[in-house]
């Protein structure tokens, strides 16, 4: 058993930025500095060899065979949704659908539960603050059926207006579809809340963990979150993997969303019947290599520990935000109280893009555009931002290196 005394020593930041193989590079002559983790975040070494060691030894398809190297890979596969199920407190592991990322796991649901249970006159509510994935789909299913849907106002900061979500709140409301932390502008939204006053109205609540699940603990029960939704490319894991996490109850009212193998019972062209959950919602071979690396990276931040990464990053942030207001013609795009690891920010006179463009060839990686949230920058009035996200592995010098950077575009423009 571990005692105080016995547990390892605390690794410095300084020794976990260097499991980052990728992070040891130069790009454009100059040392890479990764600011960009909220598009797809660094894989570390364990993750990299934990995939390697798949390939060389446990290869196979999943659920199928009788042979061994089937087995290894079904359990290796099946491992990471027990590690998934623990790391989200599910009650149960079957809860936690294999999916190919938040888009296709918010997709799922709209189709395999919205389609089934809303009707003309239902009302679906999303919030200003969405990535179009939280948006789309709902708008697919809502035409559809003749449902209608509606959005909860934000402010100037980019924080949702609880008022208005309350009054928006009725008994046609089938459905609350909200992320826990904004893409675009980084605000932790007050979930828990949300959920709590939708579930007083009998609507049911999604909530997009794709910014969240990185940066924080998230408990499902404790929130009491009746669909869950993140992917693995945020959290230190390869594409092609995500999870979508769901209440037995509802998943039992939900229609498959894809036909295919392994999700049937039997199939004969008169009758087919469904396989048990969660294998129901898993048509076709998955993405195992990429599923068994999940398992390895929620390893790797567990190790670590996510209330030590949440204080690093909260640090970073501060840093970074106090750093960037003190850039003549910078302006911070979102500025709600409680945010998490990102930072959208406009240089006055300079398009986002081309920021992006000078930050790459001095190695400063950030995203420009409008970040897939495109009605958060209408309501803010901006067309595009430039965004710098953070991760655990970034540190103050990075910071300084971004600052630098603004530094020379606006020496370049001002000329
Ligand atoms: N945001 C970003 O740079 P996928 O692509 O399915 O893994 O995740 C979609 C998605 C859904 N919700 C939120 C809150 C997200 O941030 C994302 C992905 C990336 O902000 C790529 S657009």
């Amino acid at each position: 058993m571990l005692t105080e005394t016995s547990r390892a020593p605390e690794r410095s930041w300084e020794e976990i930025r260097r499991d980052f193989p990728i992070l040891q590079q130069s790009i454009n002559k100059h040392s890479l500095v990764y600011l960009d983790s909220a598009a797809s975040s660094q894989i570390p070494q364990a993750v990299i060899d934990r995939i390697v060691w798949y390939h060389s030894a446990e290869h196979s398809n999943v659920h199928r065979g009788v042979h061994t190297l089937s087995q290894r890979a079904t359990n290796a596969y099946e491992a990471t949704r027990e590690k998934v199920a623990r790391h989200l407190n599910a009650a149960f592991s079957h809860e936690c659908i294999f999916v190919r990322g938040t888009t296709e796991g918010i997709n799922l649901v709209a189709h395999g539960y919205g389609r089934k249970h809303f009707k003309a006159g239902d009302e679906v509510i999303v919030s200003a603050l969405e990535h179009h994935a939280n948006i789309v789909p709902w708008q697919i299913v809502c035409d559809e059926v003749g449902a209608k849907l509606r959005v909860i106002p934000m402010n100037d900061a980019g924080e949702l207006d609880m008022q208005a979500y309350e009054a928006l709140l009725n008994e046609r409301t089938r459905l609350v579809a909200v992320n826990h932390v904004s893409n675009a502008l980084g605000t932790i939204n007050p979930v828990a809340e949300i959920i709590r006053l939708a579930h007083e109205k009998g609507a049911v609540v999604l909530i997009d963990g794709a910014q969240a699940v990185p940066h924080m603990a998230v408990d499902v029960q404790a929130l009491d979150a009746d669909f869950y939704v993140f992917s693995g490319h945020k959290i230190y894991a390869p594409t092609g993997i995500g999870v979508l996490y769901a209440k037995t109850a509802l998943l039992e009212q939900m229609q498959p969303y894809q036909g295919g193998g392994d999700m049937i019972a039997s199939v004969s062209f008169e009758k087919t019947t469904y396989n048990a959950l969660p294998y129901r919602f898993e048509a076709g071979t998955p993405s195992i290599a990429s599923g068994v690396a999940l398992g390895a990276a929620l390893d790797y931040i567990n190790a670590i520990g996510l209330e030590r990464i949440a204080r690093w990053e909260a640090e970073l942030l501060a840093h970074a935000t106090e750093a960037l207001q003190g850039v003549p013609g910078v302006r911070l795009i979102g500025t709600a109280r409680h945010k998490a690891s990102v930072l959208s920010f406009e240089l006055e006179g300079v398009h986002p893009h081309d920021v992006g463009t000078i930050l790459d060839n001095q190695g400063v990686a950030i995203r420009a555009g409008h970040h897939c949230a495109q009605p958060v920058m209408n309501r803010l009035g901006v067309a595009a931002t430039a965004r710098a996200s953070f991760a655990f592995y970034n540190n103050f010098d990075d910071i300084r290196a971004l600052v630098a950077a603004l530094y020379t575009v606006k020496e370049i423009f001002d000329a």
